[in-house]
């Protein structure tokens, strides 16, 4: 079985690799690796080498792009990041016609980039069967069935049994392995072999949440709590280990959850290792669940930052979108983490903007009240996803279509500006963050 894995380019207005990586498909590609698959991977990804930073992050190789017909009005510039069709086509070209394409989506909005390598894929293998997993699929059904006519099958996030059925039915063969994605101590190792440089890896380390965040769509697409267990996540750190891989990037929504039972072993078995590792969590953990024992075990087992959710400092805010934590226990999150010496400055924080009808003002608050406290607050635009609470109540105030087609979901657009939260205003808190000398805000927009 000759299975070919493509992770495509993206289209968008902006795009960094904020530690991103396709770990869904390569999970599925060593699963079917384990049936005898001779697996090749095209990561239309690539990024500029020079410029890789010392925590592994680095920007894509991108490119001005006519923008689609739906974003035409946007007044900002939109691009290609990672390689061109032309280019995919060509690398296409020189392997042998694979049985299976099994394409990723990583965020909604980026279907574009899915929707070029299906159908360059369909172009250059007529006779490969093709298959559509990931995000897109999983939030934007109808939609994804829709724009990706050129794929034979598209699966959701818990259609693992139909991709093997599929894939058993169209190849004639017996998938003797074939385990639920929810089995996260029996998956095989992501094939991340199968890249020339590993400069990190992620740790899949639950599925699910223990939160029901009005914005988030974790708790539709995995309503229980999964975790995997520390040991196989050590064995995992050793395995790559044993590749020269020193960066790890925790991919966990919740990775505080059952602390007791699963992080403190963790984070212990880490500290105790040999080597020393980096770890970095771009999904921030909940202020709330740090205790003593965490804040040391941050220090000891390599987290070189860490990246605390709190979205906002306003109660009614806050206690509307979820009530994970408020201000008086973020505050004594950040003297534990203190007097257990982790450093400050290399705690960053998330807030929330552009949620609908927030105010400017309020974002900015948040971000004082931050920088008072000596931490580095993160804004983190608010993406409308389907099937969560918040995109059904107030879609319909959304300044464009966001129901219709999900290129209107990418928070770059801030779909939900109104007089109270403009362009302009995220312009200001963006570039009031960074310490630049702020413009001063006017009524009618920036100036200075
Ligand atoms: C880790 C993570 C990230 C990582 C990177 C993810 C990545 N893979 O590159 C980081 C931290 C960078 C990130 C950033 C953001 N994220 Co995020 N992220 C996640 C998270 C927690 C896990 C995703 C993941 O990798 N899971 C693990 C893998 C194994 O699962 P999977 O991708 O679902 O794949 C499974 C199946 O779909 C299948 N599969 C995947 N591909 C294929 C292909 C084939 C052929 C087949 C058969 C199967 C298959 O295999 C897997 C196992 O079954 C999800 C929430 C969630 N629980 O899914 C949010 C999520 C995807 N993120 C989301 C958001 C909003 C964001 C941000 C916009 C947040 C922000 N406001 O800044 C940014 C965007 C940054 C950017 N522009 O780059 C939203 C989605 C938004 C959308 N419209 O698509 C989600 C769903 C969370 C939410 N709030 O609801 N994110």
């Amino acid at each position: 079985m000759k299975v070919l894995l493509i992770n495509p380019s993206i289209y968008d207005f902006a795009a960094y690799s904020f530690w991103s990586s396709p770990l869904g498909l390569l999970y599925v590609g060593s699963i079917l690796r384990k049936n005898g698959a001779d697996l090749r991977f095209i990561d239309c990804m690539r990024v500029i080498e020079a410029k890789r930073k010392a925590d592994g992050r680095a920007p894509f190789v991108k490119e001005r792009v006519a923008k689609p017909d739906a974003l035409k009005g946007v007044r900002r510039h939109y691009r290609r990041y990672g390689i061109s069709r032309e280019a995919l086509t060509r690398e296409l070209s020189c392997i042998d016609e694979p049985d299976l394409v099994l394409v990723t989506s990583i965020m909604t909005y980026w279907y574009p980039g899915t929707k070029e390598a299906v159908e360059a894929a369909r172009e250059i293998f007529p006779g490969s069967r093709i298959v559509v997993g990931g995000i897109y699929p999983s939030l934007c059904e109808e939609e994804a069935k829709r724009h990706l006519q050129k794929a034979d099958l598209i699966v959701k996030h818990n259609e693992a049994e139909r991709f093997y059925r599929f894939v058993e039915d169209a190849l004639s063969t017996t998938l003797a392995f074939r385990p639920s994605i929810y089995d996260l101590d029996a998956l095989p190792y992501p094939c991340y072999d199968l890249c020339d440089e590993i400069p990190f890896v992620p740790l899949l380390t639950s599925f699910g949440c223990m939160y029901r965040c009005t914005y988030c769509a974790t708790p539709y697409m995995h309503p229980s709590i999964v975790r995997r267990s520390p040991s196989s996540v050590l064995e995992e750190i050793k395995h790559w280990h044993g590749h020269e891989v020193k960066r790890f990037v925790i991919y966990d929504d919740n990775f505080l959850y059952e602390k007791e039972r699963y992080v403190k072993p963790l984070l212990r078995g880490i500290a105790e290792l040999p080597f020393r590792i980096d770890i970095y969590n771009p999904n921030a953990v909940n202020a709330a669940l740090i205790d003593e024992d965490l804040a040391e075990l941050f220090c000891e087992s390599g987290f070189q930052e860490l990246r605390i959710g709190l979205e906002t400092t306003d109660p009614d805010t806050q206690r509307s979108t979820g009530g994970k934590v408020s201000t008086k226990v973020f505050e004594k999150a950040l003297a534990v983490l203190t007097h257990a010496g982790f450093d400050l400055g290399n705690v960053s924080v998330y807030i929330l903007a552009g949620l609908p009808f927030q105010k400017w003002e309020t974002v900015k608050e948040a971000i004082d009240y931050l920088f008072a406290l000596g931490v580095r607050p993160y804004i983190a635009e608010y993406t409308p996803i389907p099937h969560t609470e918040m995109f059904e109540r107030y879609c319909r105030h959304a300044r464009y279509p966001i129901k219709e087609d999900a290129l209107y979901q990418n928070n770059a657009l801030l779909p939900f500006a109104w007089e109270g939260f403009t362009e302009n205003d995220l312009l200001y808190l963006k570039r009031y963050v960074k310490g630049k000398r702020a413009p001063v805000r006017s009524e009618g927009g920036l100036t200075g």
